[in-house]
């Protein structure tokens, strides 16, 4: 009997750059498939799969055209390498290689997320996977994706508690090989974090059984300021010195109320306030220094 060889379904890796601060969600937010699964080229995470075996997976800094639309092909799993975009038309997949050779190439690319998602959103893809398997051929088989963004939830993983979206994602292979009923489906939870990508994913393949990758390290300077996303205390905007006027962790190219004496920057600047100084400590501090004057 022929069965594919698809290890998985999925995805990826992809790179980030985070928030020390939690970020806190209302299921009704808008959220950036960009920071979600970013592609930074050099991005690097490893993960320990099914806690025994290191994985790296690693961002390219070029691209492979499949279908004329230039991917990103990351090892998201030893021996499952997937192709990738991130652009106006979401975060897709359309490729994958799998061990002895084979490949698939997806038409249309396999919708992950829009661009902006929310939770309990939906995303669907009916297509062809163009399978090539070394020795017998190359086979359109039918594929049918669901990908659901079902959750906002804390997760554990080696690096750390992350405050991830969990989606899950299913596809359903369906067709002939030379004469052979195919009908295979590929499941696959992940936990995505903002700036990060996945921090873990479970992937249950009916032909290699269940994978399940956890963030153990990562190298991400998604805002090439030189410091790394797990200690940028602004990974979005270039911040190399880290200046944080008020120490609460969140430096000031990403805090608005720099000084923390509850008025935003902007807000100090207009009425002539120094928005990197709290007045208001340095007036208690005065006042309590009067009412100890005789
Ligand atoms: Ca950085
Ligand atoms: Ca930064
Ligand atoms: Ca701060
Ligand atoms: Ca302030």
């Amino acid at each position: 009997m022929i069965r594919l060889n698809r290890k998985t379904i999925v995805i990826v890796v992809g790179c980030f750059l985070a928030s020390l601060v939690t970020p806190i969600y209302a299921d009704e937010d808008v959220l950036n498939a960009q920071e979600y699964f970013p592609l930074h080229p050099g991005n690097q995470a490893t993960y320990i799969v099914n806690d025994a075996v290191l994985h790296t997976a690693t961002v390219p800094n070029y691209t492979v055209n499949v279908n004329s639309v230039p991917t990103r092909p990351i090892p998201v799993f030893p021996d499952l390498t997937e192709y990738f975009t991130n652009d106006g038309n979401g975060f897709r997949i359309h490729r994958e290689d799998v061990p002895g050779g084979e490949f698939g190439v997806f038409n249309p690319p396999l919708t992950i997320t829009a661009p902006q998602f929310s939770v309990g959103q939906t995303f669907e893809t009916s297509g062809i996977d163009r399978r090539t398997i070394p020795g017998l051929g190359v086979f359109d088989l039918n594929q049918n994706a669901t990908s659901r963004i079902e959750a906002v939830e804390p997760v554990s993983v080696p690096l750390g508690t992350f405050t991830a979206i969990r989606l899950t994602v299913t596809v359903r292979t369906t067709g002939v090989v030379l004469g052979t009923p195919i009908d295979q489906t590929n499941t696959a939870t992940l936990w995505v974090a903002q700036h990060y990508g996945p921090v873990r994913r479970i992937d249950t393949d009916p032909y290699l059984g269940t994978l399940d990758g956890k963030l153990l390290s990562v190298s991400i300077d998604t805002d090439e300021d030189g410091i790394n996303v797990t200690d940028d205390n602004c990974p979005v905007i270039g911040n190399p010195l880290q200046t944080d006027t008020d120490r609460d962790g969140l430096g000031d190219a990403c805090d608005t109320d720099d000084d923390n004496d509850g008025m935003l920057d902007g807000d100090e600047v207009e009425v002539g306030r120094n928005p990197l100084v709290n007045e208001a400590a340095i007036g208690s501090v005065i006042n309590t220094f009067l009412l100890m004057e005789p």
